[in-house]
């Protein structure tokens, strides 16, 4: 902890906040929660996060990047392997998903559940804890609204997902509607992402989420 974090100071990190309206998605979820769970795997917004993470770093490959330290080059890693930030009884841990934009939203729920068990237990590994590109922090599962998230060298961007909450909305035709609404706050490494990149991932991430019928058009 304090050897990354030490290496995460140098990072100039800059920030990025929005909203996201997840009530498709908390109906989709309740929709498919049953089929999993015959399936025996439990399913939370966690796999959908992080589907959602990949197609969209499919279309901005430097934030799936490292750099060295001299910021000299940039290396695109092919694999999605994208981590969570863990609450366990050993502190928090960031085991990650590996090859995130081969999997469907099935396949990372069971991955989750997996790495979910081997943390309560205290048995993360070295393999499930290295490799990670891309790191998502759900502070939301324990209350929390807003964030600002410390990247995990040697990455370059992590966000954090704040709790879901009922809030009054407007709808298309100017009526005030119940709407499910996360708050993300995003922190990308400013000497390679710019805030209109961020932003622009950002956008799409929560397309895909508002909108998560439009997953299967992107799905492989
Ligand atoms: N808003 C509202 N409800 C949420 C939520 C959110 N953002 N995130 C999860 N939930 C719900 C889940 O849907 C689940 O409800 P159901 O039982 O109805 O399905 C319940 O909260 C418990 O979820 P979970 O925690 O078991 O599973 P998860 O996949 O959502 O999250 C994990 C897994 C590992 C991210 C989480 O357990 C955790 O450790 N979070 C803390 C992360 C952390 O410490 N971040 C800070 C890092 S910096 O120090």
């Amino acid at each position: 902890m304090v050897r990354t974090m030490t290496a995460a100071l140098k990072i100039p990190h800059f920030g990025y906040c929005d909203e996201v309206d997840l009530s498709r998605l908390v109906a989709l979820r309740s929709e498919l929660r049953s089929t999993a769970e015959a399936r025996g795997v439990k399913l939370s917004y966690m796999p959908f996060f992080i589907k959602a993470a990949s197609l969209g770093l499919l279309h901005f490959p430097v934030l799936n990047a490292s750099v060295d330290e001299g910021c000299q080059n940039i290396t695109y890693k092919a694999s999605h392997n994208i981590g969570l930030a863990m609450d366990t009884l050993q502190g928090l841990l960031v085991p990650n998903v590996k090859n995130v934009q081969l999997l469907s939203v099935f396949d990372i729920a069971q991955e989750l559940n997996r790495l979910q068990a081997l943390g309560v237990g205290g048995q993360l590994g070295t393999s499930e804890l290295s490799g990670g590109t891309f790191t998502l922090s759900n502070i939301g599962s324990i209350g929390g609204t807003y964030a600002k998230p410390v990247i995990l060298p040697p990455e370059v961007a992590i966000g954090a997902l704040g709790k879901i909450q009922v809030l009054p909305r407007f709808d298309a035709s100017g009526s005030v509607v119940p709407a499910h609404i996360m708050k993300v706050s995003w922190s990308a490494d400013h000497r390679i992402i710019d805030g209109a990149t961020m932003c622009r991932f950002s956008n799409l991430w929560r397309e895909y989420l508002e909108n998560p019928a439009s997953m299967l058009l992107d799905l492989k």
